[in-house]
C-alpha cells in the first residue's frame, strides 16, 4: 500500500508541553487514521541511527541529545497521499517559517525544537515505520 502512510513523532517538547492531546486532535481531524502509536523513548545508539542521515550535519549531537532527553510518541498514520499532505500539516521546519495554522507554527519551540516529525519519502516513512514498530503492533 505505497504512498498512503506515513510515520510521525511527537517530539520530546511537544511531550513536555503537554500538547499530545491537541496536536493528535488536528492530525486525526485532518483525515489521517492512526495504524500504529506508542509513547516510548529512544535511546542515542537508537537517535543516531535513526537520523543517520545527518550525521554530518552540525546540529547533530544536539538533535540526539532533545530526542532522548524524554518520551515521545510515535505513530504511524494512514491517509492518501500521506507523505506530502502531512508535511503540508506540520509546516516548515523552522516555525518562524511554517505557514499559519500548521502545528509547527502552533506548537514549535525553535527550528531544533520543532514538536513534530514527518517521514519526507514514501520509502523512509516505510523505515522509520518498521524501525519503531512491530508488524503486528501496526492495525
Ligand atoms: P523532521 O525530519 O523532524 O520531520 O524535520 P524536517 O524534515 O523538517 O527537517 P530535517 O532537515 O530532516 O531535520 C531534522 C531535524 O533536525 C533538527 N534541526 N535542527 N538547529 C538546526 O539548524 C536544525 N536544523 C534541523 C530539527 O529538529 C529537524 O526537524
Ligand atoms: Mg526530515
Amino acid at each position: 500500500m505505497a504512498g498512503n502512510k506515513t510515520f510521525t513523532m511527537l517530539k520530546p517538547d511537544a511531550v513536555e508541553n503537554g500538547y499530545t492531546g491537541a496536536i493528535l486532535e488536528q492530525i486525526t481531524a485532518s483525515g489521517f487514521r492512526i495504524v500504529a502509536m506508542k509513547l516510548t523513548q529512544m535511546t542515542k545508539a537508537d537517535a543516531e541511527k535513526f537520523y543517520d542521515i545527518h550525521k554530518e550535519r552540525p546540529f547533530f549531537g544536539e538533535l540526539v541529545e532533545f530526542m532522548t532527553r524524554g518520551p515521545i510518541v510515535a505513530a504511524i498514520l494512514e491517509k492518501e497521499n500521506a507523505v506530502e499532505d502531512f508535511r503540508t500539516l506540520i509546516g516548515a521546519t523552522n516555525p518562524e517559517e511554517a505557514a499559519e495554522g500548521t502545528i509547527r507554527k502552533k506548537y514549535a519551540t525553535s527550528i531544533g525544537e520543532n514538536a513534530v516529525h514527518g517521514s519526507d519519502s514514501d520509502e523512509n516513512a516505510g523505515i522509520e515505520g518498521s524501525f519503531h514498530f512491530a508488524g503486528r503492533e501496526i492495525f
